[in-house]
């Protein structure tokens, strides 16, 4: 059972030595590929257009934590994503990071420090703000977590609306319960039919007034025009957004020199090689073993 990695020379050096060291085959170079038909597994970000050069594949594995940039698969191939360890974390410390900073008034902070104005601000509890997250899986989760411990009352929102210890947990029909009690609002929801254009006027507008928005999901969740109306009435204080609609965000677009928008290039997480690489062992693994891999998505459900 070989793994092909679609993937730059760095990474295809860690993927090796760790499969090496696993005992499992692996082909990091399409073109040096003797047999096709041993290929079982594919990692990439995005999958060559014909699959059917790879007659036994039986999974494709991203090698990120997001599957909505995969195409359609043929049913009988399965579709994982990465559980790398590392990326949950990174997207939390980044998701914590702008939390506080909205918090803080640190965008107003900048501007004033634009114009040389040493002026403080309003200062707002921890226990004062509340905090509402969309989307309550393995990094809204560990979120949650250190939000509370920070003092942030917190709610979160999933399609199941699956308890998680500490906060309050609202599913699918109780969106509008977790907008109206969200002083800042963090979006973790993977891009499915579903949640595509999801923060929009209508959502801004269930938040409470001069609410902040952090975004770390998918850019096409978020209308970057509704969001710019918004901010304009107040209805919006501040935006945080790691993701942009489009991506990459052109040099000349209006948010990047909007005072109230902080803007990172997509950069909140990266997978570590080398837990990528024993994540797609234990997919391997999982599958010589006729189990259920790691990490395998719904695709009904698109994530
Ligand atoms: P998970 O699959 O573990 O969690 C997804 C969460 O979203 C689950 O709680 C799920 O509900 C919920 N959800 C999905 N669809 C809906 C819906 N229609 N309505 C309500 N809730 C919904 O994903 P991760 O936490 O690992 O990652 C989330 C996303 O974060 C990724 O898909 C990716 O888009 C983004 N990401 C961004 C990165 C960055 O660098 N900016 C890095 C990594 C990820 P349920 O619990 O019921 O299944
Ligand atoms: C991911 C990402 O999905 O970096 O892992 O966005």
């Amino acid at each position: 059972m070989t793994l092909l990695l679609k993937s730059l020379p760095a990474r295809a050096e860690v993927w090796s030595r760790v499969f090496a060291e696993a005992g499992l085959p692996i082909e990091t170079d399409p073109e040096a590929i003797a047999d096709p038909a041993e290929i079982s597994v594919l990692a990439c970000w995005q999958p060559p257009e014909d699959l059917s050069i790879y007659p036994n594949l039986k999974a494709v594995l991203s090698v990120g934590a997001g599957v909505d940039q995969m195409p359609e698969l043929p049913p009988q191939i399965m579709l994982c994503r990465s559980l790398a360890p590392g990326i949950e974390m990174l997207v939390r410390d980044w998701a914590v990071m702008a939390c506080l900073m909205l918090h803080r008034d640190i965008p107003s902070y900048m501007a004033q420090a634009e114009k040389g104005v040493w002026q403080g601000l309003p200062v707002t509890l921890s226990s004062q703000r509340r905090v509402g997250i969309l989307g309550m899986g393995r990094i809204g989760k560990l979120l949650a977590q250190s939000l509370v411990d920070l003092g942030f009352p917190v709610r979160g929102w999933s399609r199941s609306g699956r308890p998680v210890d500490g906060v309050e947990v609202f599913g699918q029909d109780g969106l509008d319960r977790v907008l109206v009690q969200s002083d800042i609002l963090i979006c973790l929801l993977p891009l499915t039919d579903e949640t595509r254009g999801i923060l929009n006027a209508d959502l801004f507008a269930a938040l409470p007034k001069g609410a902040h928005l952090v975004h770390a999901g998918r850019g096409a969740q978020l209308d970057m025009a509704d969001m710019r109306a918004a901010l304009d009435s107040g209805q919006l204080a501040s935006a945080m957004l790691d993701v942009t609609n489009p991506e990459p965000l052109p040099a000349d677009h209006w948010a990047w020199s909007d005072p109230r928008i902080v803007i990172t290039p997509h950069v909140a997480a990266e997978t570590d090689a080398e837990q990528g690489a024993l994540h797609a062992v234990a997919v391997v693994k999982a599958l010589m073993a006729g189990e259920t891999p790691p990490g395998v998505t719904n695709k009904a459900a698109g994530y």
